[in-house]
């Protein structure tokens, strides 16, 4: 596969951005290639600079629900985009999607919109620690809620990936604050809340994991987590940044039925625009300025462009119900094809799937928390990754990440995907 032009573009990059990139993550480090360079994408498909064409399984790591340029949302956008880019001042459409958001998600009273992910959730912590008093929350080990130095304590996707678990340049006085417990072992947080007994404000979880991987919530493990929260007045955020309109309408928490007191949005509700979301109970949100004494602030939060893909994003989900079920067909496809091709070949390995989110593990063991998810085989994944790619796949280039299917995937894409996926598994 020629890729001079990624190459010489990532050459040149590496004199002006750390690493070449702007997002650990897309450098491909841990697959041990050089990144393509993306020129444009449509539904499906992505086409790098020197004009190989891909099937996308990364989705721009998950907003890509519908696919690449979807019409509607493009043309919400153009249509917005002549009025302006940005005023710093409400506008009709913040109201509206607000009000959508909260119609899709009921645990939602109110939502406040900021940039990133990573925003929403060190917003939440905040506003939790505020309406508590209390100061320590509980992550899990694995689980990647942003880059806030709160959350970077064991943390999952790229601090995972490049197994630095604990960033440098975060001071201990904030890393004493953040415990980590197992996902999907209840007792280590019971263990926690009671060697910190009236001193946890949060516990702050990714309901389906899909940063060591995808790995799914035990039966009961959600139910008992909230459960602890009930009985010590702690704070439950579902982290659904990206399990946030990818797993269901009402996200992860439709899903498994259980409420949280504060959820975290991303990706998705930006239609491929910076957004990021928190919401909740009224009485925690009213805490928030200018109702109340938490701060938190955003120049271009609410951004009428962004909000226009994002409102445009959602509206199409509020409004076609099959949505979910096609994309379940496409990805179960995919995984029962898998599957067969992994028997046939007698490979050791586990596919961890959540509705359109899915991960394929080189293991023998089931993969249910971060240390099952370390235990498997990367040199292996490293292979698979690099076979797939050069037969037109592009997943997402580490182990400890998940994969995305877009209403845009079609059956013939699925079959497509299949042939290439056979051809590098055996080539490993
Ligand atoms: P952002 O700040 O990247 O918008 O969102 C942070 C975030 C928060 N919570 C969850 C559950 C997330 O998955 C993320 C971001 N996800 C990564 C991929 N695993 C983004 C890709 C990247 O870091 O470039």
């Amino acid at each position: 596969m020629k890729t001079d032009k990624s190459d010489n573009l990532f050459k040149k990059a590496k004199n002006f951005i750390p690493g070449g990139v702007n997002s650990p993550v897309r450098a491909f480090k841990s697959v041990g290639r050089n990144p393509l360079f993306i020129s444009k994408a449509h539904g499906s498909k992505i086409y790098d600079s020197d004009g190989n064409e891909f099937i996308d399984y990364v989705g721009s790591w998950g907003p890509m629900l519908l696919g690449h340029s979807h019409p509607k949302i493009l043309d919400a956008i153009e249509r917005t985009l002549k009025n302006g880019t940005s005023f710093g001042a409400p506008t009709e459409l913040e109201v509206k999607i607000a009000e959508l958001i909260t119609k899709l998600v009921p645990s939602i009273q109110m939502v406040r919109m900021v940039n990133s992910g990573t925003e929403a959730t060190m917003s939440a912590i905040r506003l939790a620690r505020a309406f508590t008093g209390k100061n320590k929350i509980i992550k899990f080990e694995g689980c990647y809620h942003g880059h806030a130095d709160t959350f970077l304590i064991k943390a999952g996707s790229g601090a995972l990936t490049f197994g630095t678990p604990d960033s440098p340049g975060i001071p201990d006085t904030v890393a004493q604050y953040t415990l980590n417990a197992r996902f999907n072992d209840i007792e280590s947080i019971y263990k926690i809340v009671e060697k910190n007994k009236g001193q946890i404000a949060a516990i702050i979880v990714e309901p389906v994991v899909g940063n060591m991987g995808c790995i799914p919530p035990k039966s009961n493990f959600l139910a008992d987590l909230r459960n602890v929260c009930d009985q010590e007045n702690i704070i439950l955020i579902f982290d659904e940044v990206m399990t946030g309109f990818r797993l269901a309408a009402g996200g992860a928490q439709e899903l498994y039925k259980i409420k949280p007191d504060l959820t975290t949005l991303g990706k998705i509700i930006g239609g491929g625009l910076p957004v990021g979301a928190y919401g909740g109970k009224k009485e925690i949100m009213e805490l928030l300025a200018p109702s109340g004494p938490v701060y938190q602030a955003g120049t271009l939060s609410g951004n009428p462009i962004a909000m226009a893909a994002g409102y445009e994003m959602l509206s199409i989900i509020s409004s076609s119900k099959e949505i979910y079920q096609i994309l379940e067909e496409r990805s179960s496809q995919l995984e029962i094809g898998m599957n067969k091709i992994m028997s046939k070949l007698g490979l050791e390995y586990k596919i961890n799937r959540v509705g359109s989110m899915f991960t394929l593990f080189f293991t023998n063991k089931e993969v249910y928390d971060f240390e099952t998810a370390k235990s498997s085989d990367t040199q292996k994944f490293t292979k698979y990754f690099n076979g797939m790619l050069e037969r037109g796949i592009y997943l997402p280039p580490s182990q400890f990440e998940a994969a995305f299917i877009s209403m845009a995937h079609t059956s013939e894409d699925i079959e497509q995907t299949l042939v290439a996926f056979e051809e590098a598994i055996k080539e490993i």
